[in-house]
């Protein structure tokens, strides 16, 4: 399942309870329409489906027994749920209750699918009132999403399932097939649209999931489709899938917390700690194998300045835009970190004195040409300056190498800013430039 997470700007929570504040109303007007189009047409498709359904006594017992399972589910990972929803702030985001609403579509007739869609969203809501997340119509435009790729779902299912030119075993798992591939297209594409329409991100993939989230959304239905089977065979063996999703999410909440605790918030590069881990096991790797290494600490000009002049936020962007060049520049198996404030490292495997200085200059040259355009719309031009340092020549430890390449990064700062230099007062390609458009 996927949450919209659309910003909602800084609003109290009255604010956000009172519907004339809803922040549903500030979304760009395509947005909103079609965010209201889909909840209109999922709503009346699921009434005349539940006017038309002729429900057996099984098939209210699956519901009421889908419904409750939900709901202690629901309950029992409320924290951990609530947790999860705030680190996915930006973008789509996964959670469990695909498991209940897919194993609805493999087993109730279509009106009774969605209107489970819509139970567990009722629930869904409910705890998040508790609570100060609450923004009900992110909740409300997701629940229509999920209705209708349930409602889309048992369609695909029960036409596949009745192929008489097929064995039924076959046609059962083309309809399970067919039911899952449409339930995730319309599902991802319900909210894709919509979260485009109100962001107009950069890049599309920030508002589909990523491979590895769409893998965890597959094993997802296909926990609901073993759901199903559970439920018709075995009913009272149903709770033991309760704790397989709850093993299952908090395992990937894990993996999800390990990346988070390692990355630094404002630039996404490797946090202090992180980084230092990483550069570690790069320099062991290094003397294992009588291989060179290269060390980089850059640290911005005049930053202060900046600040003083746009602003803290105009200096963020700045640290963001700063951090994307340098990573720009570099290896995807080079180890990049925000070492603090407006300091920046890297260790560059394989890199000797001549290799590092040149990728330093790059680094430099990039930061130098890339403008920073701050809210007030003005445009900033920001430089580095660079200190570098190699392995062996300069040290044999990490924090030799740092301790020696911060000399070299004040030696390129006394030289006039925007400058590369390498340790111990080495002259190769040296080079400086006086700051373009610094602020004084
Ligand atoms: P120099 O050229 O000598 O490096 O001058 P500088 O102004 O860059 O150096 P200084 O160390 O005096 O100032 C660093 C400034 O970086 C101080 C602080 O206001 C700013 N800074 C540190 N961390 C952050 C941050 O996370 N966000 C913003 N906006 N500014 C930060
Ligand atoms: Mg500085
Ligand atoms: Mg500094």
């Amino acid at each position: 399942m996927i949450i919209a997470s659309v910003a909602d700007g800084g609003k109290s929570r009255s604010q956000r309870t009172d519907i004339r504040h809803w922040a549903l109303w500030s979304l760009p007007r395509q947005a909103l329409v079609v965010l209201l189009t889909i909840e209109v047409l999922a709503g009346s498709v699921m009434i005349i489906e539940l006017v038309r359904a002729n429900p057996t006594k099984s098939d209210l017992g699956r519901f009421a027994l889908l419904a409750v399972l939900s709901a202690i589910y629901g309950e029992a990972e409320d924290r951990t749920d609530r947790f999860r929803r705030g680190r996915a702030a930006k973008g789509p985001y996964i959670d469990a209750t695909s498991v209940w609403t897919f194993a609805g579509v493999l087993l109730l007739p279509a009106g009774y699918a969605a209107l489970l869609v819509v139970v567990v969203y009722a629930h869904t809501m409910l705890r998040a009132h508790r609570h100060r997340s609450w923004y009900p119509h992110r909740i409300a435009y997701t629940a229509a999403a999920i209705t209708l790729s349930a409602l889309a779902g048992t369609a695909i299912n029960s036409s596949l399932s009745d192929i008489h030119q097929i064995s039924t075993g076959a046609a059962q798992v083309l309809g399970v097939a067919g039911a899952m591939v449409g339930y995730r297209l319309i599902n991802e594409l319900a909210i894709a649209v919509v979260m485009y329409l109100a962001t107009r991100p950069a890049r599309l993939t920030e508002v589909t999931l990523k491979p590895d989230e769409i893998a965890v959304e597959m094993a997802t239905l296909i926990l609901g489709a073993f759901t199903a089977q559970t439920v018709i065979q075995m009913p009272w063996l149903t709770p033991a899938v309760l704790v397989l999703i709850v093993m299952m999410f908090r395992g990937l909440l894990v993996k999800k917390l390990e990346v988070a605790a390692a990355t630094d918030g404002k630039t996404g590069l490797l946090n202090a700690t992180a980084w230092r881990e990483l550069a570690q096991r790069h320099l062991w790797r290094a003397v294992r194998e009588d291989q060179a290494a290269g060390a980089l600490v850059i640290d911005l000009d005049r930053f202060k300045a900046l600040n003083d002049q746009h602003g803290h936020l105009a200096g963020d962007l700045a640290l963001k835009t700063v951090a994307e060049c340098i990573k720009h520049e570099l290896r995807d198996y080079d180890a990049v970190g925000r070492y603090g404030g407006e300091e920046f490292v890297a260790l560059l495997p394989n890199a000797g004195a001549n290799a590092a200085m040149r990728v330093a200059e790059r680094v430099r040259e990039r930061i130098e040409a890339c403008p920073i355009t701050a809210e007030d719309g003005t445009t900033i031009h920001l430089t580095a300056s660079i200190g570098v340092a190699t392995y062996p020549t300069h040290g044999n430890e990490l924090d030799e190498l740092i301790r020696a390449a911060d000399t070299a990064l004040y030696a390129a700062k006394d030289a006039g800013r925007n400058a590369v230099r390498l340790a111990e007062g080495r002259t190769a390609s040296v080079t400086s430039h006086e700051p373009r458009s610094t602020p004084a």
